[in-house]
């Protein structure tokens, strides 16, 4: 399915190996990696195509499914579930009424959704004319073609610490930083305190070798004071360039996951990025474009823009928390049917199954 402007394979967990180790090694099969071009497997040879989502009912008792989400190394052996996908998010209400997890509304259907990564809760609301999914509709967003039915994703009060290290700013290494975390923890930097203009295209800052070294000691040294350990191998924290709006937004980003550069902006990423730019004092806040009165802030990235609710509260101690924050996606099922994955060194190559779905 496409989740928002990612792609990934979306499996029931029963038809996965629950032993994480054995289940990771298959999805590697699945998906083609490690290799540049993922060419053995269904892997688009990008990170933000090389996504699993592992759906199952779900055992809270105020959530309909639990979603757990695996990044797959494209070039790397590695699957991990240190980070969510709030792109991905965006096709699992709509799977788990595919699969017949969730009854389908006869207008539209809310699957209350549990992020099995974060502990976190969403609700995702999507059109089930006649009790099927819709994937058409006139929802366009912004590096995506055409349009397809809204996917209105909500998420509840912030349950974690919106500023991970306690403070509004960090000094690392001679760089001013806001280290955030409204749902995926990210870095806000400035992009002109690392002698960018925060406008330049993904592949120019992709290719800047001073840049990927700077922004490496940052994330390093940032996971540690956020609490997340050694990350040389994770793909948390994101780093988010910022630089003044100059398309009527509030902010212009670039948004680094952590290696490639996206060319867009992920949505738990955007989500944190807005409630960024609302803590007073914060990296980008005197940078941002806001509107008093309204809840949207509208994060401009490389292929265009990603409006987020975003407010802010305050805990009985004075800190900022996340109010709330919802965001509009789409998704559109792609495929439905059975992967045929690279087999182990050992296994043989399986017999050509009579049906079923995995
Ligand atoms: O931040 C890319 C994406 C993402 C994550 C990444 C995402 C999110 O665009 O919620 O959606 O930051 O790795 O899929």
């Amino acid at each position: 399915m496409r989740g928002g402007t990612s792609k990934g394979a979306y499996f029931l967990a029963d038809d996965l190996p629950a032993e994480p180790a054995s289940r990771d090694a298959l999805l590697l099969r699945v998906m083609g990696s490690p290799d540049e071009r993922q060419i053995d497997g269904l892997g688009g040879a990008h990170p933000l195509t090389s996504k699993v989502a592992v759906v199952a009912p779900s055992t809270a008792p105020n959530a309909d499914v639990d979603y757990l989400f695996l990044q797959v190394g494209v070039d790397k052996p590695e699957v991990s579930d240190r980070q969510n996908c709030g792109n991905i998010l965006a096709g699992v209400g709509p799977f788990a009424v595919e699969r017949g997890l969730v009854p389908a509304g006869e207008e539209r259907t809310s699957v209350r959704i549990r992020m099995v990564n974060t502990g976190d809760h969403a609700t995702a609301t999507f059109p089930t004319p006649g009790g099927r999914v819709r994937y058409t509709g006139d929802a366009e967003i912004s590096g995506v073609p055409g349009t397809a039915a809204p996917v209105v994703i909500e998420f509840p009060p912030g349950a974690g610490k919106l500023l991970p290290t306690g403070n509004v700013r960090d000094e690392i290494d001679g760089t001013p930083v806001t280290c955030v975390d409204n749902g995926m923890p990210t870095v806000l930097v400035e992009a002109a305190s690392l002698k960018v203009s925060g406008y330049e295209p993904p592949a120019e800052l992709e290719a800047d070798q001073e840049l990927a070294d700077r922004l490496r000691v940052i994330r390093l040294e940032a996971a540690r004071l956020m609490g997340l350990g050694d990350v040389s191998n994770a793909t948390v924290p994101k780093l988010s360039l910022l630089a003044p709006p100059r398309e009527g937004g509030a902010i212009t980003t670039r948004t680094f996951i952590p290696v490639r550069c996206h060319p867009s902006i992920g949505v738990l990423g955007a989500a944190s990025v807005a409630a960024g730019l609302r803590i007073d004092g914060g990296v980008g806040a005197d940078l941002a474009a806001l509107d008093a009165d309204s809840d949207r802030v509208r994060i401009e990235h490389p292929t265009g823009f990603l409006d987020i609710e975003s407010s802010l509260g305050t805990t009985p101690a004075g800190l900022p928390t996340a109010r709330r924050t919802a965001v509009v996606r789409t998704a559109r099922k792609i495929f439905d049917g059975l992967v045929f994955p690279r087999s182990a060194e050992t296994a043989e190559i399986p017999p050509h199954p009579q049906g079923g779905q995995g």
